[in-house]
């Protein structure tokens, strides 16, 4: 899509020395495009972070790089304060000849530059507890980091990110609207949602009521969100930081469950492969209560199980958006992407309903375990 001389064109606008060798893409994520960039100093590789962002998803994208900047300098002093390795630990961004923390191109095109962390790999899929328990462990931790960061000072990035009750509007609204004309292909998936509206108010109820607390969250707790480092394969690094916004713990407990507990890929064809992995929801409690659970409360807790099948519904639903607008919002890699996935999400709720009461049971079981 761009050519390594474009490339290289726009790097030379950042503060970073060296001859420029190459750009390589990374696929990892559905919104940003990014490049891992490789340049020569002295005889010594230097590698960097090359992403342009997707400014029809963060439509404000001059605020969007102040959260990020607030974010990336908080957990970069923490890092040192704590004696880790900053250039390991967290992202930050590389600033541009001019100052500023983005560059746009002639073609209006925002792109920015982190450090790229080293030595490092991240997971699609996961069949191992122990790993899975890891990045429970660590994405608490980075609840934790930022539990003292000036919630005030955050925009929020996209609004009502998490409103699943908005989201399942926005739906609604999409299947009246029906712009791609593919309504008659997805009739089940639109019933599957609506018999859920009820769900869909719960915990945004309870932020208005003040039964739940407002906290600096992630927002996207997929598992590839998080860097492990190759010779430890400890994580090493929280990564993909745009959504960081107030939300709530339930949120990123929830989404990393739906991402990481599926005993399938995301977009999995063969709906009999979908389950949630009991084992591996209970790996993550762990991971996450061991970190976290001091500074949650009781409802917090007690809500874990409900807030995994509500992250999942929620984002079946946004697949399910997605497909129905003819696939503006995330990348596809062919026409029926966001359906696939969407069906995927909605076997996973199924299964999770299914499993309630255990999963019920193994947050409890761990919750005693940690007192
Ligand atoms: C997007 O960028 P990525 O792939 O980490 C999306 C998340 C979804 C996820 C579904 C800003 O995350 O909200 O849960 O895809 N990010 C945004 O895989 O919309
Ligand atoms: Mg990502």
């Amino acid at each position: 899509m761009f050519t390594q001389e474009e490339l290289r064109e726009i790097l030379s606008h950042f503060m970073i020395s060296g001859e420029y060798r190459g750009c390589r893409a990374i696929d990892d994520g559905h919104i940003n495009n990014t490049f891992k960039a490789v340049f020569l100093s002295g005889g010594r590789e230097l590698t960097y972070l090359l992403q342009q962002i997707n400014t029809a998803v963060f439509r404000d994208p001059e605020r969007l790089m102040v959260n990020v900047d607030l974010v990336t300098s908080f957990l970069r002093d923490r890092v040192i304060a704590a004696g880790g390795d900053p250039e390991r630990e967290t992202l930050y961004c590389k600033p541009c000849k001019d100052g500023k923390k983005y560059y746009t191109d002639a073609a209006g095109r925002v792109w920015r530059v982190y450090n790229f962390v080293n030595d490092a790999f991240a997971y699609n899929t996961i069949e191992n507890p122990d790993v899975f328990r890891k990045a429970g462990k660590a994405f608490g931790e980075f609840q934790n980091q930022l539990a003292d960061f000036p919630i005030d000072t955050l925009y929020e990035t996209i609004p009502d990110f998490h409103h699943t009750a908005r989201r399942y509007r926005n739906l609604m609204n999409s299947v009246k609207r029906n712009a791609s004309g593919r309504r008659g292909l997805c009739e089940a998936q639109i019933a599957f949602a609506e018999q859920r509206l009820d769900d869909t108010f719960i915990l945004t109820g309870y932020i208005e009521t003040g039964a739940l607390p407002v906290r600096v969250t992630h927002n996207d707790t997929k598992l590839n969100n998080i860097l492990f480092d190759a010779a430890t394969g400890e994580p090493v690094c929280v990564v993909d930081l745009d959504t960081v916004m107030p939300g709530l713990s339930l949120y990123d407990f929830g989404d990393a469950i739906r991402f990481g507990a599926n005993t399938a890929a995301e977009d999995e064809r063969d709906l009999s492969k979908v389950s949630l992995d009991l084992t591996l929801f209970e790996a993550y409690t762990e991971g996450y209560l061991s970190a976290a659970g001091g500074s949650l409360t009781e409802k917090e807790i007690g809500l874990l199980p409900f807030a995994s099948k509500l992250m999942t519904l929620e984002c079946g639903m946004r697949f399910l958006t997605d497909f129905l607008d003819g696939d503006v919002y995330f990348k596809t890699d062919y026409p029926e992407h966001n359906l696939v996935r969407c069906r995927t999400q909605f076997a996973l709720v199924a299964d999770m309903e299914k499993k309630a009461e255990e999963m019920r049971r193994i947050v409890e079981k761990v919750r005693e375990a940690c007192r």
